[in-house]
């Protein structure tokens, strides 16, 4: 995980822990926004990141000791992930049933955390329900009927081509009906054309009016997943994201372009393929992983 991002930042460390190196002031700025933009942070937040970083060792004069300049990269980028606003911890629902639309691109990897999610909710006592949305892609619905019996929760589901809408509709009714908590709607990823996806979208949340809309972002993809967020919360707002496949994300640095770039509350990170696989973001961990 983060190899690319980790290496180098151990690398230019290395010698820190004599606390001996020193390094002029002009050149930090740029060897980090290198290691940075290298790990496929956008210029805009590279760039906000090394002049904070800056003026944090502008007090020292023009050369510094290596292990200040860790120390003071560890502070900012701690301070920007800090921004955003708190995730609301989904445990403690305000409202039953608690209904949670997830959107994103085709592959991002919306069904797989939903059903991570569900499991989790389960192992904490609470009651589930899933709506199987995406009727377009062949196999969605199997797919997440499979999922949702290995958890051992309901998927409400209709024929494959019928109107998503009206299955997130009755899974809504289901989960009034039988005091369920939570409703987890899933949706495509790809239809005929973006437009139809988008339009497709906006009514599934106009029917549904889920309490809280996801949009689920592969790390894998970097810059681009920031791209794709940006056009998802123009045409139709989303409250929180979830970034999936970090232990595959070699560069590292999508996290940071996602916080910084939408200052959205990041839900949860996915780290791999099993139910468990699902961790609560947490600034600390994501920099001693990036920075050790
Ligand atoms: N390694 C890894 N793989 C993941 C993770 N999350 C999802 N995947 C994989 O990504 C692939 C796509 O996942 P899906 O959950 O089907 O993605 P989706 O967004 O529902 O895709 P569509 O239904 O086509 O829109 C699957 O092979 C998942 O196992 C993760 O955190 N780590
Ligand atoms: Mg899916």
């Amino acid at each position: 995980m983060f190899e690319g991002i980790k290496n180098k930042f151990i690398k230019l460390f290395k010698s820190s822990t004599s606390g001996t190196e020193i390094i002029r002031r002009d050149e930090v700025e740029n060897t980090i926004r290198n290691i940075l933009l290298e790990a496929d942070v956008d210029y805009d937040t590279a760039q906000i990141i090394t002049e904070r970083l800056d003026r944090r060792i502008i007090k020292s004069g023009r050369k510094i000791e290596m292990d200040l300049v860790k120390e003071y990269l560890k502070e900012t980028i701690t301070e920007i992930l800090n921004e955003i606003p708190p995730a609301l911890d989904i445990l403690n629902a305000p409202k039953k049933p608690y209904v949670i639309l997830f959107l994103g691109i085709n592959g991002t990897g919306k069904t797989t955390t939903i059903s991570k999610i569900a499991s989790y909710l389960r192992k904490n006592g609470k009651r589930v329900v899933l709506a199987a949305a995406d009727t377009f892609r062949a196999g969605a619905i199997e797919q997440i009927s499979a999922l949702g019996s290995d958890i051992g929760v309901n998927v409400i589901k209709h024929t494959a081509g019928s109107d998503p809408s009206s299955v997130a509709f009755d899974a809504i009714e289901h989960a009034k009906a039988r005091d369920i908590d939570y409703v987890l709607v899933d949706s495509a990823g790809r239809m005929q054309t973006n437009k139809n996806l988008i339009d497709e979208m906006r009514k599934i949340k106009r029917v549904a009016k889920p309490d809280l809309t996801v949009m689920v972002l592969d790390s894998m993809i970097g810059q681009d997943a920031y791209n794709q967020a940006e056009v998802f919360m123009n045409e139709i707002k989303f409250d929180a994201v979830i970034l999936t496949k970090l232990d595959t994300d070699a560069r590292g640095g999508a996290v940071l372009t996602i916080v910084h770039q939408l200052k959205k509350p990041v839900l949860f990170l996915g780290t791999g393929q099993g139910f468990d696989d699902l961790i609560k973001f947490d600034p600390k961990w994501y920099i001693g992983k990036i920075i050790p």
